[in-house]
């Protein structure tokens, strides 16, 4: 573990556990699926992911841009929203489907961690298949506080979001509050069979029922996709890195 003793590092498994207050960063986590296709659709060339909780409200906000400029993606219970160009997979966001295109999306739970956190000065997302770059932007920088929020499933704990949050953790160092150190132990058991693990959690079990195994595994791999998702207007995502 870095030696980074200024840093204080918060896990929160839900957004519903996230105190008032703001920290120097706060980094969003949605393992399945949905912080691992905004990483994924930013490598391949969106021009922009907007997140919204509610879809009348990215319906209204995608309806002021042409329609060929735009992608909408929109996930509740695992499923693709009728109407939408994509549900939530990950695997969708090819560079021929995404390059340049300003993405609107509502999935379950991400979107409502991002909307809790979006007030914070630097919003970044972060999954499985990007933690490496984020935990090395985030230990470039000079932030007292970092909190780290899972999305979980409609106010319960997830494990991938956890083992994720424990994977930044692992890297960023600092002072860290229970639930960091907890999440941090639950990436070290696993992390040499995440695929296993995401297949034993709750939300990886339906995603299973639905038929999207190709989907976990894709989200179990660890550093696969160049991406630093992060915040420029409130729920605007975009790609970060030089
Ligand atoms: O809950 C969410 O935000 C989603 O990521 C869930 S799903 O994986 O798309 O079903």
């Amino acid at each position: 573990m870095p030696d980074n003793l200024l840093m204080q590092v918060s896990v929160f498994h839900t957004p519903e556990l996230v105190p008032e207050g703001t920290p120097d960063c706060a980094v969003a986590v949605d393992v399945l699926r949905a912080t691992s296709t905004i990483a994924t659709a930013l490598a391949n060339g969106a021009a922009a992911v907007q997140v919204y909780a509610d879809l009348e409200a990215l319906g209204a906000a995608a309806a002021g841009y042409p329609r060929e400029d735009i992608l909408r993606g929109g996930e509740r219970g695992g499923k693709q929203v009728e109407g939408f160009d994509f549900g939530n997979s990950p695997l969708y966001c090819t560079s021929e489907r995404v390059a340049g295109k300003r993405i609107f999306m509502s999935t379950t739970n991400g979107t409502r961690t991002l909307e809790r956190i979006r007030h914070a000065p630097v919003v970044l997302t972060a999954a499985l298949v990007n933690v490496g770059f984020v935990a090395r932007y985030i230990c470039s920088q000079a932030f007292e506080t970092v909190w780290i929020v899972g999305s979980g499933w409609q106010g319960n704990f997830s494990l991938e979001d956890t083992a994720c949050a424990g994977a930044l953790v692992d890297q960023l160092g600092g002072a860290a509050n229970d639930e960091a150190v907890a999440a941090a132990a639950l990436f070290d058991t696993w992390q040499g069979d995440l695929i296993e693990l995401l297949e034993r959690a709750s939300h990886g079990q339906r995603l299973l029922k639905l038929g999207l195994l190709d989907d976990i595994v894709y989200c179990a791999a660890l550093d696969t996709v160049s991406a630093l998702p992060r915040q420029t207007a409130a729920g605007v995502l975009v790609q970060g890195m030089a």
